[in-house]
């Protein structure tokens, strides 16, 4: 990667709430945490779900985007690939081939298993947060989607929450002998699953987490990380810190 290349502006289309300042959205937290361990601070453009005009340019519809000159990356893993090779002399995402393996298995498993619980946690409060303009389209799309309308997803959280804590159990076990996914330092593994906290934080008051569940002290680790970067997020609601 030439230097023209690393001093490229970069610009990151994100999900917004009605509140601009609301970027809520766990992939794109995913790539924010990228950015803020390479050091990177893009332009940051707010993107509403009725917007896909925006990200045509992207070839496909969803965000995060990443733009960096010429290049156009979708797609939150494949943005922190792209972040990794065009910044290797920046702290690493992944730490070498096999590092980013594991990765993708833990973004996959982000992807596979919290995200849907997470989700049905969250819907009505995502819904009340979003522009009018994009509510219509997420009630329909996500109704369909989980076949059950938001209210009811609303009234089954709990449920819901108590299945999350159960299925973090590999990574508590985990915790026991290492603070983060990556090791002795958080990488991109660990983003990959705080993206999902980071999508709860923002958006809903709603808590995922009993506060002496040592999952909780790596979410409060990772808050702090990058000078309390994403502990700096706005979000919808008062809450404890
Ligand atoms: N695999 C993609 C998933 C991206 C994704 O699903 N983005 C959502 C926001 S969290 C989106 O853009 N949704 C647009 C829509 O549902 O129309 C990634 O990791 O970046």
């Amino acid at each position: 990667m030439s230097d023209t290349a690393r001093d490229t502006a970069l610009r990151l289309y994100e999900l917004a709430g009605d509140d601009p300042g609301l970027r809520f959205s766990p992939h794109c937290w995913k790539v924010r945490m990228a950015l803020a361990h390479k050091g990177l601070s893009p332009e940051c453009v707010p993107w509403h779900f009725a917007e896909k005009d925006a990200i045509a340019f992207s070839g496909q519809g969803l965000v995060p985007v990443l733009v960096a000159g010429e290049t156009v990356v979708s797609d939150s893993f494949r943005i922190a690939e792209y972040l990794e090779a065009a910044y290797p002399e920046r702290p690493t995402l992944f730490g070498g081939e096999m590092g980013r393996a594991t990765a993708r298995f833990i973004n996959a498993y982000a992807d596979t298993l919290p995200v849907p619980l997470i989700a049905r946690t969250l819907l009505m409060d995502i819904h009340d947060r979003l522009a009018p303009g994009d509510r219509p389209y997420f009630r329909q799309s996500r109704e369909k989607r989980f076949g059950m309308t938001l209210e009811q997803a609303a009234a089954d959280a709990p449920a819901r929450i108590e299945e999350l804590r159960r299925i973090l159990q590999p990574l508590r076990l985990m915790l026991k002998a290492q603070p983060f996914l990556s090791g002795a330092e958080p990488a991109y593994a660990d983003y990959c699953l705080f993206g999902m906290f980071m999508w709860a934080r923002v958006i809903s008051p709603t808590e995922l987490l009993a506060e002496d569940d040592p999952v909780h002290a790596w979410r409060a680790a990772l808050l702090d990380a990058f000078d309390g970067f994403a502990r700096a997020a706005p979000t919808a609601g008062a809450r404890a810190a």
